[in-house]
């Protein structure tokens, strides 16, 4: 049976602790599915497509990674990909209460489908895409943060809101 894992999240927009994740998730599982919420109670900086793109570009040495976008139940997503796994990144101990809650609930849901976490790269503990759209929004240097087309996102993306 082939390994197939659901690599969910927000993406906004995806940063190299994300791409570490899935790099190595993508040596591990026979497929990886990136996986945008497309949640329209949020307000993102970029939108699903935006999001997935620049996914999809960054992803492009990863034969076996999948991005799309998926709406409702993640554990739904899952199971209509035949997905056994879940895979998730956990930076620190901030990271935890969120992942436990978050995973216990969906083994509730499918007791079927497994959560694994990669501990991320140490040099990328301090990542979030919220920290990059700060530094981004004040002109600040993101290029050890994000690849460089997301970098070109970001500043095409606050000079249009300033404009
Ligand atoms: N290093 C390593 N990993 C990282 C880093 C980093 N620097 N930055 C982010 N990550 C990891 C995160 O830990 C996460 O695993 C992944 O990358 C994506 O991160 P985000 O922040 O984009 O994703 P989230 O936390 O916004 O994703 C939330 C979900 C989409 C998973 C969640 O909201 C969800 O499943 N929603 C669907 C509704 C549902 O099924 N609910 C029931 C369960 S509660």
């Amino acid at each position: 049976m082939a390994s197939i894992a659901v690599c969910p999240g927000s993406f906004d927009p995806v940063t190299y602790g994300h791409l570490d994740i899935i790099r190595r998730g993508a040596k591990v599982f026979d497929r990886v599915y990136v996986a945008v919420l497309n949640n329209s109670a949020k307000k993102p900086l970029f939108s699903v497509e935006e999001r997935i793109e620049l996914l999809r570009e960054v992803t492009r040495p990863f034969p076996n990674v999948i991005v799309e976008s998926f709406h409702g139940l993640l554990v739904d997503y899952a199971r209509s990909k035949n997905a056994n796994a879940i895979l998730r990144g956990l930076r620190a101990v901030s990271d935890f209460e969120y992942e436990m809650q978050i995973t216990s609930m969906n083994r509730v849901l499918d007791e079927n489908i497994e959560t694994f976490f990669m501990m991320t790269n140490s040099q990328y503990a301090f990542l979030s895409s919220s920290i990059v759209k700060e530094v981004a929004k004040y002109n600040g240097n993101i290029s050890d943060l994000v690849p460089p087309v997301v970098e070109e996102a970001l500043r095409k993306k606050f000079a249009s809101l300033a404009s």
